[in-house]
């Protein structure tokens, strides 16, 4: 089976628009057979249709995937329903919407699925970002539904996601879609365990009730309280507006932990530098 190139756009206009689509995007990352090849920059956009509503934010995404067109569709709608599932509001605006715009030179004409898509000729919100993704001879009709693009955002990250060798082991937690956001984030790399003073490798930790402890028994809570602090103390300083953080981490985790048990038991509880992220209301994502 080989990689079919497909274009998508994808657009939001309720609740934090940014963290929307990227959220998507990491979900259309995790699409078996599926690799993110670009992404375009982050429109504001006037509504288009029922002018009575929100901007938009829309952006473009080129991918490579082996799925076939309906297995795309069926998985992005499963990507729509997950981001929607946790908001309230279900009718009118759109926490995300992801449209499939061209899937090779493929022509369909069904009832639920329009290939290339219907409206694309007709929507600049469609059209610009495509074009930011080097797609030569678009046909389309230019028209004033684009504002401006958005400017990066200062985020803090784990270090070990961008591949820094920062992990307890020495290695790393590289997730190549970060690489692909270099235009929509000024990346600042933090690592809490080593500015709380802990070495490289380290041994393994897991928090244990308000402790951290290592895996051979001793207690590294204090350094960990440390890392944190120096963390939070970066956050107030640098105007940063959003934190990407590694799951399940004893101090990044913004939800789930290990339980102190070393037995790779999982409890609903968020990493000492996490809880201060969650605390102070700054926008997050896990990976
Ligand atoms: N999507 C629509 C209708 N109108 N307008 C803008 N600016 N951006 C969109 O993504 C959009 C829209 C239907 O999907
Ligand atoms: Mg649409
Ligand atoms: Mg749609």
């Amino acid at each position: 089976m080989r990689y079919h190139k497909v274009y998508l756009s994808i657009g939001s206009n309720i609740g934090n628009k940014k963290i929307n689509i990227i959220k998507s995007i990491i979900e259309l990352s995790k699409l078996n057979d599926t690799i993110i090849r670009k992404i375009s920059r982050l429109y504001i956009t006037k509504p288009v249709g029922y002018i009575e509503q929100e901007d938009f934010i829309n952006c473009a995404v080129e991918i490579s995937t082996k799925l076939k067109p309906y297995e795309l569709l069926k998985s992005v709608n499963m990507i729509e329903e997950k981001l929607k599932r946790k908001r309230v509001v279900h009718w009118g605006p759109r926490v995300i919407d992801i449209d499939i715009i061209f899937y090779d030179n493929l022509s369909i004409k069904r009832n639920d699925l329009i290939l290339p898509h219907k409206e694309q000729k007709k929507r600049s919100f469609v059209n610009i970002p495509l074009h930011d993704l080097g797609i030569k001879n678009i046909n389309f009709y230019p028209n004033k539904d684009i504002i401006m693009c958005i400017k990066k955002e200062n985020c803090l990250i784990s270090s070990c996601l961008l591949g820094f060798n920062t992990k307890y082991n020495g290695s790393n937690n590289y997730s190549y879609i970060l690489k692909k956001m270099v235009h929509l984030f000024n990346f600042i790399p933090v690592c809490p365990e080593q500015l709380g003073g802990l070495s490289t490798p380290r041994e393994i930790c897991e928090i244990n009730g308000n402790k951290v402890i290592t895996k051979s028994g001793k207690n590294v809570t204090n350094e960990f309280k440390k890392g944190a602090y120096e963390c939070q103390k970066i956050l107030e300083k640098s105007n940063i507006t959003i934190v990407i953080l590694k799951s399940k981490s004893p101090s990044c985790s913004l939800s789930k932990s290990y339980d102190g048990t070393f037995s790779n038991t999982l409890v609903e509880k968020a990493g000492i530098f996490g809880s201060i992220v969650i605390k102070a209301n700054i926008e997050n994502i896990e990976l």
